[in-house]
């Protein structure tokens, strides 16, 4: 076309050089926007020093409030309005800014340029969220966890919105909106919050056999991450990648924790909605600001197009997963989080995310839940950040420049120049002007996917099978990760109200994932099972693996202590050497000691020194810590062993499998409380060097799974 300029030879007018961005653009970009009052008089937004902030203008002392006081009017509107609507889905979420590197260039799979230069370091924002409570709700409620990460590439934004778990309640978009309805707290009472253990939630899966697989992942401890950092993350559906060659390739990606895969416990996820309802969000800030970044590799399972049929399931289908042990994941390079936002409005809440911000080298496929998902994010922003300039928010800005003709609409910050608001154009030089289509011209071009159909709304044949692959995931846990299922299925069952909703699950749906665990749930419930499977064939469907290693949390477990918080209690007359000895050898590996203790006095240890508590017993309770040790020091352990939370912080973190020291006279304490000596994950000794040894090697396992039948006997 004459008056693209790209094409144009006549034009010699500026066009964008190809972006070269830092792991600091997007800090730099935001700078502008940063405001800092020090030093600063207070003034209206319109820029006049206010001399009184406490009085409004009256008619006398005790008259009316004038409407002229301009100054009271302005704080107060703003004031009414500060509040937008929360997201309908994920509204309570938490973010940190880092960086994406790969590790070496993954140009044979995807020509994006975030994926070519292991040197380049790509800006990233990542918010995780809860999915069914709101914005003030709890952090450890059972439920799927947001993993949404903005890439600002030097190409634009990709967007991968994930979630921790492969696989998605439903297979089509147009089944969301019922699905949501029926896990949000129920309409009339508004009740539960951020729980799915109610009627409509049960009502719904059990009648949707297609949800069963992602329901049993709900009801594993996969449900409460005991940390951000120890969560893995999921695309979900099946993705594009296409290299320079055009040619394309199906990949699925997945974030996978350096430090291991750890979840809490059911019991102690509950009790810390009392304790700590920011857990989650807390050790994400905390860390960050100590400077314990969070990790995470980022792989690939990589299909060829012409494997596209060689699976027992199909790739469109996102409530199937692909087992590692068919297409392994191919790590292409890591995550770093490192800095805190500045302002949790500002970035945390008006982020916008979309699985259709895609870059060059990065495309759909058909998964009709994906489809959908396409429209409906730009959709809801909408409505969540009060129309279509969004993307001028600073947090939502590319790092590279975005020029076009989209124009005016609310709250427009751009000043667009120039009058050719249209392309093409001759007034305004015929910029911006498109790129011609070419890989390395660097447009994007979609897959040129061949489609030939009828029109039809119907579900595929490949999409019926909805069990298999639900057995595959109970088949790969171990025994204690079995029990806590079936602990699960039948506390969630307990909250539901109309019993043939508890025997629609129990009879019609367990059974076909496993008759064991439909029997074991029935049990609890007093329901008989089937004694064999009662869906049809082309449902329980077949899978080539029996089981798949990789499904259980204990494939990753950290094997070191690094960032593990460890309690050490102390009380006055406690022996200082052991609670130095303990920290230091903590520190030491990374791990985080925190002095426990009645009160924030300090504490005055048998030798005159002082220790300096970091928390107290009921402040800093052991459901927030990793694994505790008793230090000696017999007067130490008379007050502990007298105190009905140094009592208690035991007997909890023995019910909650954590790995328990004491030192020297630490043992009455443990006598106190009834925890056994001579169990696995104890570790008695006169010296730290005594039991710090195995004491970490517990640790290093997450929790002494061993005592896991006994935690119930622990009456905390
Ligand atoms: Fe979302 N989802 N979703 N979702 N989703 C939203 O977008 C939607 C799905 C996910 O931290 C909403 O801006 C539909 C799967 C995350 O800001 C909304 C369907 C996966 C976040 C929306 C799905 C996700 C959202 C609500 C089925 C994992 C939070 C507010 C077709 C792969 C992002 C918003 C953040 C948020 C729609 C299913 C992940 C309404 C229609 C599958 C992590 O647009």
């Amino acid at each position: 076309m004459a008056n693209n300029p790209h094409t144009n030879p006549n034009s010699n007018g500026p066009h964008d050089e190809k972006f070269k961005t830092s792991e600091n653009s997007k800090s730099e970009s935001l700078e502008t926007y940063r405001s800092d009052a020090e030093g600063h008089d207070l003034r209206t937004n319109q820029g006049v020093r206010i001399s009184d902030n406490h009085n409004s203008l009256k008619a006398g002392e005790r008259g009316p409030t004038l409407m002229e006081d301009f100054i009271f009017r302005e704080k107060l509107n703003h004031f009414d309005n500060e509040r937008i609507p929360e997201r309908i889905v994920h509204a309570r979420g938490s973010a940190a800014h880092g960086y994406f590197q790969p590790y070496e260039t993954a140009a044979k799979y995807s020509k994006a340029g975030v994926f070519q230069d292991p040197g380049k370091k790509t800006p990233v924002f990542v918010r995780f969220s809860t999915v069914q409570g709101p914005r003030g709700s709890n952090d450890t409620v059972r439920d799927v966890r947001g993993f949404a990460t903005k890439f600002y590439t030097d190409e634009g934004n990709w967007d991968l919105v994930g979630n921790d778990m492969p696989v998605f309640f439903i297979q089509d978009a147009i089944k969301f909106p019922d699905f949501v309805h029926a896990v949000k707290p129920e309409p009339h009472n508004e009740i539960p919050q951020g729980q799915s253990a109610h009627d409509t939630f049960w009502d719904f899966v059990s009648l949707m056999p297609e949800a069963t697989h992602m329901v049993l992942w709900t009801m594993s401890d996969r449900a409460f991450p005991r940390h951000y950092r120890n969560m893995e993350g999921f695309g979900v559906h099946t993705f594009r990648l296409i290299d320079k060659q055009g040619k394309a390739r199906f990949a699925k990606f997945h974030w996978k924790p350096l430090a291991g895969t750890c979840s809490l416990i059911w019991d102690e996820a509950q009790k810390l909605w009392g304790r700590d309802p920011d857990f989650n969000r807390r050790q994400m800030w905390d860390d960050i600001e100590s400077g314990n970044f969070l990790e995470y590799e980022l792989g690939v399972q990589i299909v060829e197009e012409e494997d596209e049929h060689k699976f027992d399931f199909d790739l469109l289908d996102p409530t199937k997963l692909i087992p590692e042990e068919l297409v392994p994941v191919t790590p292409i390079g890591k995550m770093t989080l490192n800095r805190n936002p500045d302002n949790f409005f500002a970035e945390t809440e008006q982020v916008a995310f979309s699985p259709a911000h895609v870059v060059p080298g990065i495309d759909f496929t058909n998964d009709p839940l994906l489809q959908g998902r396409l429209f409906s994010y730009l959709d809801t922003q909408m409505l969540r950040l009060g129309g279509p300039n969004f993307h001028e928010i600073p947090i939502n800005q590319p790092v590279c420049p975005a020029h076009n003709n989209q124009r005016d609409a609310m709250h427009r910050q751009t000043i667009n120049k120039g009058q050719a608001s249209y392309e093409p154009n001759s007034i305004d030089g015929g910029w911006p002007s498109e790129t011609p289509a070419a890989p390395e011209n660097g447009g994007f071009e979609s897959y040129q996917e061949r489609v030939d159909a009828r029109k039809i709304r119907a579900r595929s044949p490949s999409f019926g099978d909805h069990y298999s692959q639900a057995t595959l995931f109970w088949n790969s846990q171990t025994d204690v990760e079995k029990e806590h299922i079936i602990g699960a299925y039948t506390f969630e069952l307990s909250k539901v109200k109309r019993p043939w909703i508890r025997e629609r699950v129990i009879k019609e749906i367990l059974p076909n994932i496993d008759l064991e665990l439909a029997r074991r749930v029935g049990e609890n419930h007093g329901i008989e099972t089937p004694t064999s499977k009662p869906a049809p064939a082309e449902e329980l469907g077949a899978s080539t693996l029996v089981d798949s290693p990789a499904l259980s949390l204990m494939a990753r477990l950290p094997g070191n202590i690094k960032y593990r918080k460890v309690a050490i209690l102390v009380a006055d007359g406690v022996d200082a050497d052991h609670v130095e000895g303990t920290k230091s050898r903590l520190e030491a590996e990374g791990a985080q000691a925190m002095v426990i203790a009645p009160s924030m006095a300090p504490v005055k240890a048998a030798s005159g020194q002082t220790v300096s508590p970091d928390g107290m017993l009921n402040s800093e309770p052991s459901v927030t810590m990793d694994a505790v040790v008793v230090a000696g020091g017999a007067e130490s352990v008379t007050t502990l062993s007298q105190s009905g939370d140094g009592v208690y912080y035991l007997q909890e973190a023995y019910k909650h499998l954590k790995a328990i020291a004491a030192i020297g006279e630490g043992r009455g304490l443990l006598a106190k409380a009834g925890v056994p000596m001579q169990e696995d994950g104890i570790f008695l000794g006169a010296t730290v060097d005594d039991i710090f040894t195995p004491f970490a090697e517990a640790m290093g396992k997450h929790r002494v799974w061993s005592r896991d039948s006994k935690a119930n006997t622990m009456p905390a």
